[in-house]
């Protein structure tokens, strides 16, 4: 297997995949063999960043909740400030004095996207529901509604909740309660 003729039948069968790849006269036609490894390696590579770039989002997006959170806190002066998210009402107990004017101030901590994902028919909001308050307020998706109602005359705890997400009203999480003192 001396003559070039030779050669390039072993090449061929070499590339075919037949032949053994043992001869020096192959080296030079190694490097698109390890071009292609270092291909490979490049996309393990990309793989990592991708993930990377996944991890490091989410905790951007967790920690800029978090500041979000701070500027949706900031309440006006006279305005209880309550948060709603998929977690549930914080605080889950408001307290109100019987016939009081209860000024809130309604936070949103969840993104459209996410509200939408979780409950396509959520419209991308949270809501603060009740007939016996007759209370019925959309929450827009990182943002915030103040609003004013009158708190009942006669002093007990009140149920309201959301009807949007992770189970709505049938969803222990999305009910709170307004204690309402004589
Ligand atoms: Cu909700």
């Amino acid at each position: 297997m001396t003559t070039r003729a030779a050669r390039r039948t072993h090449d061929r069968e070499v590339a075919a995949g037949k032949a053994p790849d043992s001869g020096d006269h192959r080296r030079a036609k190694a490097s698109p063999a390890s071009g292609g490894a270092s291909n490979a390696g490049i996309g393990r590579t990309a793989a990592f960043l991708f993930v990377a770039a996944l991890i490091i989002g989410g905790g951007v997006y967790v920690a800029s909740s978090v500041f979000r959170g701070a500027r949706g806190n900031d309440a006006a002066a006279g305005f209880q400030s309550v948060r709603i998210s998929m977690a549930g009402w914080d605080p889950v107990t408001i307290d109100a004095r019987a016939g009081q004017s209860v000024k809130l101030h309604f936070w949103n901590t969840d993104s459209a996207m996410h509200l939408t994902e979780m409950d396509p028919s959520s419209g991308g909001v949270h809501t603060l529901i009740s007939d016996t308050l007759n209370v019925n307020v959309a929450i827009p998706a990182e943002g915030s509604k103040d609003f004013t109602f009158t708190a009942p005359t006669k002093p007990g705890y009140y149920d309201f909740w959301c009807n949007t997400c992770c189970g709505g009203k049938g969803s222990p999480d999305m009910h709170g309660t307004l204690h309402v003192e004589a």
